[in-house]
């Protein structure tokens, strides 16, 4: 059967060569984030500030999770903002703020990740000798975000048991490009017929046995210490 393409000889003649176009464009695009996250990195240190970029699926628990941490970390009387990073609105921005959190909300319009320039643009509108750490939440994605460091000293992936059993499997790259790996909604696992021990194997054998994956359960306020600890803020 004859493949579906609207146009096929000029696919096979142009297509080698959009790719060699195409990858030179992703490799500029990419080493020009990299030089920004450099920078937005150094800025951060200038102002003794620790940060961690939390990436990870649509609503795996990243805005419960960073309200917990940050709670956690206030009442050590250390000074936390959060950049809620969302494709439109500020329904995250005002979960932090409502429950007693720094807050800077971060629109990316269509994107479907944050980028350096856009956390770069908006270190500049905040006041950062204010605080010892910056969150960020980054758009719920579990491919785009890997490939844009932000210049954060840690990245995080947060993903959870309602996700299924394979996402470690489906997603290397996020997993690969994160320093700590959270899996979360453990309270819920056997309600949606998945084994976490599963996820859990999955990741472990995919960074070589080097590393664990922390289960947790924001709701049910279990698990939550032994992530902030894997941050050592
Ligand atoms: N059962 C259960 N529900 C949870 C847990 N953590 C978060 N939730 C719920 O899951 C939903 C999504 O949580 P969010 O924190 O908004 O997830 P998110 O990753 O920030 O979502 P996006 O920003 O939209 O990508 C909310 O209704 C939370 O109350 C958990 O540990 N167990
Ligand atoms: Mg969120």
């Amino acid at each position: 059967m004859k493949k579906y393409s609207p146009n096929n000889i000029g696919a096979t003649l142009i297509s080698p060569l959009m790719h060699i176009i195409q990858a030179g464009m992703e490799y500029d695009v990419l080493s020009a984030n990299n030089k920004v996250a450099h920078e937005n990195y150094h800025q951060f240190k200038e102002h003794h500030i620790r940060s961690v970029d939390f990436m990870g699926s649509i609503g795996a628990g990243k805005t419960a999770l960073i309200i917990e941490l940050g709670k956690r970390l206030k009442a050590q009387d250390k000074r936390v903002v959060v950049i809620a990073g969302d494709v439109t609105g500020d329904d995250d921005f005002k979960r932090f703020e409502a429950a007693g959190l720094d807050a800077v909300n971060c629109n990316t319009g269509k994107e479907c990740h944050l980028d350096a320039n856009l956390i770069k643009k908006t270190l500049a509108t905040m006041d950062l000798s204010k605080y010892d750490i910056v969150f960020i939440e980054n758009v719920g994605n579990l491919v785009c975000p890997a490939d844009f460091p932000l210049g954060t000293d840690y990245r995080a992936v947060v993903i959870s048991t309602t996700e299924g059993d394979d996402m470690v499997r489906k997603h290397h790259a996020i997993f690969q490009h994160s320093d700590v790996a959270v899996l979360n909604k453990m309270d819920i696992a056997a309600a949606v017929d998945v084994n976490p021990q599963v996820i859990l194997n999955d990741y472990s054998k995919l960074m070589g046995g080097l590393k664990t994956m922390y289960p947790c359960s924001v709701k049910k306020q279990q698990g939550i210490d032994e992530v902030l600890a894997a941050f050592r803020l």
